[in-house]
């Protein structure tokens, strides 16, 4: 649906929205809810999004809050599992004035529809499936990127630097890990004019890879694409190494984390992940970065600085429409520029904004390090594969 459609619908729900407009502008303070998984193999995904968004709180209320009232947050577990992020979104829609979150895409889609018809603003700051933004819904925004761009930059890069390479792909199964499995498909086999050895997909539940290993094996691909996320990525290249694969491994942002890295162990040296050029090094961000590091344990977790920004986003839309009614501050984000640690934000007519570039990451001595496009490639290193897999 396009979105002008949906702003006349939104116009015809207007007079129950009054009421609940009223409701919001009544409280004492301005509640932001951060849903997100805070417990389970994604909790400290959901915590580092927390903490980002409790210091903009923190730094606004410093500042004497949004609106003349204080900011308050408050964090509710979706375990990453989307009925849990319904019930979430039943629970708080009423009671909160934007949501930041969900973290996964999954969730978030699961959950949006009930805030939208609770006329609550949500900003997703990870959720990177694309048709969260591609139904149109007015007041439901996202601040990174989206998968269908990132599908189409790591197939670009393949493409380019893995000439001749027989290319298998798996993925999780999530709405996530399908969906940029399937981008990354689509772009590359146009790219190259070619055909995947193997397109296939695991399940989240297992731990022990051995059915998916022997099917890649069978094709014996000299490159493997995983749209999923860090747990199951890490094992799986761990795996793949153990069980003598030395095929490059490549994945997106679901694996651009610290926390794949321990999993991984020495198997994760030469993994190829695409994510945002290096936040870092932005010279915006530099004293929020130096904060969000300090209080996520010494590393900038990959999306703490888009919680941030969802929540500055949230209340700079806020302060601009002088309401915390979410059809206003939608509006209002729509006629205005919003200063975050990215730079000026603007947002295009689905929500998403404007600017999102995805650039290879590669693991190199144990950390990420950005790959300069002209680099050249870094074969996976065979001697992680003599390493057997721990369970
Ligand atoms: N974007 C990766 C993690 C969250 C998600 O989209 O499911």
């Amino acid at each position: 649906m396009c979105v002008a459609k949906l702003w006349k619908r939104m116009a015809a729900v207007a007079a129950s929205a009054l009421l609940l407009t009223g409701m919001a502008c009544g409280r004492k303070n301005v509640t932001l809810l951060v849903a997100a998984p805070m417990t389970g193999e994604q909790a400290q995904n959901g915590k580092d999004l927390l903490a980002a968004v409790q210091l903009a709180a923190q730094e606004w209320n410093a500042k004497g809050g949004v609106l003349g009232k204080k900011i308050v947050v408050v964090a509710a577990d979706d375990k990453g599992d989307p009925n849990t992020a319904v019930k979430v979104a039943e629970e708080w829609a009423p009671k909160v004035d934007a949501v930041i979150g969900h973290y996964n895409s999954s969730c978030t889609l699961a959950a949006m529809e009930v805030y939208y018809k609770q006329r609550t603003l949500m900003i997703t700051p990870s959720s990177t499936n694309p048709e969260i933004t591609e139904r149109g819904y007015p007041t439901i925004f996202r601040v990174c990127g989206r998968d269908d761009q990132q599908g189409k930059a790591a197939a670009k890069y393949v493409a380019s630097h893995f000439p001749g390479a027989t290319v298998a792909v798996l993925h999780d199964k999530s709405t996530y890990g399908q969906e940029l499995a399937s981008e990354f498909m689509k772009n590359w086999e146009y790219l190259t004019k070619s055909k995947l050895a193997l397109y296939g997909a695991l399940d989240r539940s297992h731990v022990d890879f051995t059915d998916e290993i022997n099917r890649l094996k069978a094709v014996n691909p000299t490159l493997v694409y995983f749209g999923g996320l860090w747990p199951q990525g890490g094992e799986l290249v761990k795996q793949m190494r153990a069980a003598g694969m030395t095929a490059t491994f490549v994945s997106g942002d679901g694996c651009f984390d610290p926390q794949f890295l321990p999993v991984a162990g020495p198997a994760a040296e030469g993994v190829l992940v695409t994510f945002i050029p290096n936040q870092e090094t932005l010279p915006s961000a530099k004293p929020v970065v130096a904060e969000l590091k300090r209080l996520c344990g010494g590393h900038l977790a990959p999306y703490a600085l888009y919680a941030y920004t969802a929540a500055n986003v949230a209340l700079q839309g806020m302060q601009k429409a002088g309401t915390t009614d979410a059809v206003e501050v939608a509006r209002a984000l729509h006629q205005m520029e919003v200063s975050t640690p990215f730079g000026m934000m603007k947002f295009d007519d689905k929500n998403d904004p404007q600017q999102s570039p995805y650039v290879m990451w590669e693991v190199k001595n144990g950390k990420f390090v950005e790959v300069p496009s002209d680099a050249p490639v870094t074969p996976a290193p065979a001697a992680a594969a003599a390493q057997p897999a721990k369970k």
